[in-house]
């Protein structure tokens, strides 16, 4: 056979390869290939690409804020909701039913990892997430299982690719993780802490074991992502949460080594798979000091919180980084008037290129619903 026999054959061999790699999911019922996307703004606003109008989505816009989610909640514990596909799906639809938004985002927690690695994490009503045996010394590291943590996150997986089918391609689903600082420092605090001083003492007190744990988490964090794309999320975002502990010079240490990994090694695997990589968004709440530093780490999409200037972000990263944000979540109790003005400010500052309309940080659960309808509106209309 001629080099070009040969050539053409290994090429059908890749496409039937990837193709499979690309839509099998094994444990899922569903009939693959998935529905053709009809609303790809945040798809193009992540590439750099031009858009019909500015894609707006909200962090948590699935919660608490929802009197239907309020009703589910009432009915099944919130990890049960996490678990079983269909409930994460219906939950996942709720804001799409009510509101014009451009992207949804998959139901689940950032704590999922954690409980996969073994620990014990409830959602106590009115505290949030609660670890009753947390990671104290660094000795308690030998309780992780990082053998076998992927399987026990297959639910995740499962519920994407079910999310997909529902969406009818109405709008891209994001899958996301918590990134490896903000999980450990859950898992130390043993829940949500004002100050993670436990965690931080960590730094000090245990630098070698901390940059285990750390790497520990980073791979099972690679592993997770993959795991999404492979089930069809198609945009992916790394909540940096408590990046807003830390001085600079602690989340350049702490944080910026292990995200830059996350995205080197996923980028890898999907590129080596034949896997299309899907947009990375960054999200490190209060690290608007290292701008600079996270635009060089790869990402497609920083994530910024309100205490941030758009203008001097986007002077920061440069032309060919999209932004995405950042109303101050307190913004959405003003009046209606009031909040469409800000919202629209917000746009004009940001502009119609590389931005995605987002709030700077979760929406409350006393938000009235009416503020999301401006919101959205108010985007849409800004530009
Ligand atoms: O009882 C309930 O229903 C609990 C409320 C709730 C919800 C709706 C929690 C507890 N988690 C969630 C869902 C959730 N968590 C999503 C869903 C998808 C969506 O955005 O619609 C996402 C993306 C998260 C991510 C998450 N969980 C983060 C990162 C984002 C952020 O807000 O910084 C963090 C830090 C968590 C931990 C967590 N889970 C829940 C709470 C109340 C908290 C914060 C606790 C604390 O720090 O005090």
């Amino acid at each position: 056979m001629s080099v070009v026999g040969l050539r053409l054959m290994f090429c059908s061999w890749l496409l039937l390869h990837v193709g499979a790699e690309q839509t099998t999911n094994t444990r899922n019922p569903y009939l693959q290939p998935f529905p053709v996307l009809k609303n790809d703004n945040l798809l193009r606003a992540a590439r750099g690409e031009v858009v019909d109008r500015v894609p707006v989505w909200v962090m948590r816009q699935a919660g608490r804020y929802l009197p239907e989610f309020q009703e589910l909640r009432k009915q099944h514990d919130f990890f049960t909701v996490c678990r079983t596909p269909e409930l994460a799906c219906e939950v996942t639809m709720q804001p799409l039913r009510r509101f014009d938004l451009d992207a949804s985002i998959i139901f689940s927690d950032i704590l999922v990892i954690p409980q996969a690695l073994g620990l014990t994490v409830e959602m106590h009503a009115g505290v949030g997430p609660v670890l009753p045996q947390p990671i104290v010394v660094p000795e308690d590291l030998k309780r992780l299982t990082p053998d076998g943590a992927l399987s026990r996150l297959a639910y995740v997986g499962d519920a994407i690719t079910m999310m997909r089918h529902k969406l009818e391609g109405r709008v891209p689903l994001i899958g996301f993780t918590g990134a490896p600082w903000t999980l450990m420092g859950y898992m130390i605090e043993g829940g949500g802490s004002k100050t993670m001083s436990k965690a931080k003492a960590w730094l000090k007190d245990y630098p070698e074991d901390t940059k285990l744990f750390l790497n520990l988490l980073t791979d099972a964090i690679v592993d997770y992502l993959e795991m999404q794309v492979k089930a069809g999320a198609q945009m992916l975002q790394i909540f940096e949460s408590s990046a807003e502990h830390l001085s600079k010079e602690e989340f350049l240490q702490w944080g910026v080594p292990y995200l830059k990994r996350i995205r080197d090694e996923l980028v890898d695997r999907l590129t080596k798979r034949a896997i299309p990589v899907v947009p990375l968004t960054l999200f490190a709440k209060g690290a608007g000091h290292s701008l600079k530093e996270q635009s060089e780490l790869g990402y497609d999409v920083i994530g910024l919180d309100w205490t941030v200037d758009p203008v001097e972000a986007r002077s920061v990263v440069g032309p060919n980084i999209t932004l995405q944000g950042n109303l101050d979540p307190m913004d959405m109790y003003r009046d209606p008037d009031e909040l469409r003005t800000l919202t629209t400010e917000m746009v004009h500052k940001f502009g119609k290129s590389r931005y995605i309309a987002n709030l700077g940080h979760g929406i409350t659960p006393q938000t009235p619903i009416t503020s999301m309808e401006v919101l959205v509106e108010a985007v849409h209309k800004a530009l």
